[in-house]
């Protein structure tokens, strides 16, 4: 059993971590750069060390410096909280070298998943269903072409190292797909270092809808339904719900089945995501996230668990703390991201927080590193708190965020709180009917 952990991020995400170890009797040591020496996951933990300065390229991704903090503190495993080093193969490679333990799934499955034509392959020959398009890479454009006539315009050609919505390029036509598979082999080439292409039918108007996975490592995994998370603008989630409003309880058994064994089978460890676009009543696996999201708490709160406490049970070779038959889903939960972002261009707006009050009561959740004070510093991601809803149904998750963000103040920087509450006036987020391009056409003609 672990004693103490060490945390390898900053911001909410550590907070959250320290929190499920402190309920857990396990110490937590928080790494941070001399811009956090006053941040609230430095306050929290039990222990802290300084591990470099501001940019993340010096502190929170230094392997070296994360590895001799745990020395230093005598930490025998690494949370590595998401972005940052959480999907870094070569780091978990480095860890367990040391005889350190990641939380988290193996350097393999990382590798497996980060190359999403080997992710494609693997989900296959697992039986999950795919986007149709090439089996595996595109090598040249006269393969680009043929694919194009095959499975029909339009396609989207995208980077095997990508992400983010980078390296990706829709091509409509034949005489479009020579820009369009130059592009996307260039981003690759120059975000990823890995210019190796897969080609797939474009789908129109999808949702976004994610299954939330989990394994023990021994061959036993159960799912925790889906969320949805098609409100995105520049593939940065805004709003993500759980359960997916268009998903019916036979669907959701279906698919989250399929993705449980598909875990299973690969002995698959921790948390993971299965995302899938979703259309016309059918899933299409498109990627798959080998760390704990953003958005977990929406699962959390349906369900009723802990999922970081779980990472660290599994991590320590304990079984999960439940079956899939105790898994019942209870009513609705909302989160939406709140970013210190000045509107209508979400430029990022750093800087001192004059006052900040997290709402309350009833099914609200607010993960936060925000104090009275606090000076938001310029060299990070610019989340700075999640709100998470909790309600018997829908209907009521919506009349509670509401109520909550009215609540909530965060003075002295803009944040994105009043595209809340102007989203909260639209009938298509009451009706729940919005796809992947809703929000990014609403805020064209409202913003
Ligand atoms: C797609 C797609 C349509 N058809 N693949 C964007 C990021 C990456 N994770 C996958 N993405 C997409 N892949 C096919 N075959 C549309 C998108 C997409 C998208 C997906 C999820 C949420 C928001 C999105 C916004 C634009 C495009």
């Amino acid at each position: 059993m672990f004693d103490k952990i060490l945390i390898a991020n900053r911001g909410e995400i550590a907070l959250r971590v320290v929190r499920a170890a402190r309920e857990m009797g396990i110490k937590s040591v928080a790494v941070h750069s001399t811009a956090d020496t006053d941040a609230m996951h430095v306050r929290m933990a039990d222990e802290s060390v300084c591990i470099g300065p501001p940019s993340g390229a010096q502190s929170y991704l230094s392997i070296p410096a994360i590895i001799a903090a745990c020395e230093i503190t005598g930490a025998q495993a690494i949370h590595p909280g998401y972005g940052f080093l959480s999907e870094n193969a070569k780091f978990v490679q480095i860890i367990e070298d040391h005889g350190l333990t990641f939380i988290g799934p193996t350097a393999e499955h990382i590798r497996t998943m980060g190359d999403k034509i080997t992710a494609k392959e693997t989900m296959i020959a697992l039986g999950v269903p795919c986007v149709p398009g090439s089996p595996g890479g595109v090598p040249d454009l006269e393969s680009a072409l043929k694919i194009g006539e095959e499975f029909g315009y339009p396609v989207i050609i995208k980077a095997t190292a990508g992400g983010g919505g980078k390296g990706m390029k829709v091509a409509n036509s034949a005489a479009e797909m020579e820009v369009a598979f130059r592009t996307a082999r260039a981003e690759g080439k120059s975000n990823f270092g890995n210019d190796e292409v897969y080609i797939e039918k474009y789908l129109m108007t999808p949702r976004h809808i994610e299954i939330q996975v989990f394994g023990d490592g021994k061959g036993r995994a159960v799912h925790l339904g889906e969320r949805d998370c098609s409100l995105q603008r520049r593939h940065q989630k805004v709003f993500e719900e759980a359960p997916g409003p268009s998903i019916s309880p036979e669907e959701r058994a279906k698919i989250g089945k399929l993705c449980a064994d598909a875990v299973a089978r690969i002995n698959y460890i921790g948390a993971g995501t299965i995302e899938f676009l979703y259309e016309n009543g059918e899933f299409y696996f498109i990627e798959m996230n080998t760390r704990l999201q953003v958005e977990h708490p929406v699962t959390e709160a349906i369900f009723g668990v802990d999922l970081v406490r779980e990472q660290i049970r599994v991590a320590e070779g304990l079984p999960m703390s439940f079956t899939q038959d105790d898994l019942v889903i209870n009513g609705h939960a909302i989160e939406v991201r709140i970013n210190a972002e000045k509107l209508p261009d979400f430029a990022p707006c750093p800087g001192r927080i004059t006052q900040y009050h997290a709402p309350g009561g009833l099914g609200v959740r607010m993960d936060s590193a925000l104090y009275d004070g606090y000076s938001i510093p310029p060299y990070y991601d610019s989340l700075i708190g999640k709100l998470i809803v909790h309600g018997r149904d829908r209907p009521e998750a919506l009349a509670r965020l509401q109520r909550a963000l009215g609540e909530l103040i965060v003075d002295g920087v803009d944040t994105t709180v009043p595209l809340f509450h102007a989203l909260l006036a639209e009938e298509d987020i009451h009706s729940g009917g919005y796809n992947i391009h809703w929000l990014e056409k609403w805020l064209e003609a409202n913003f």
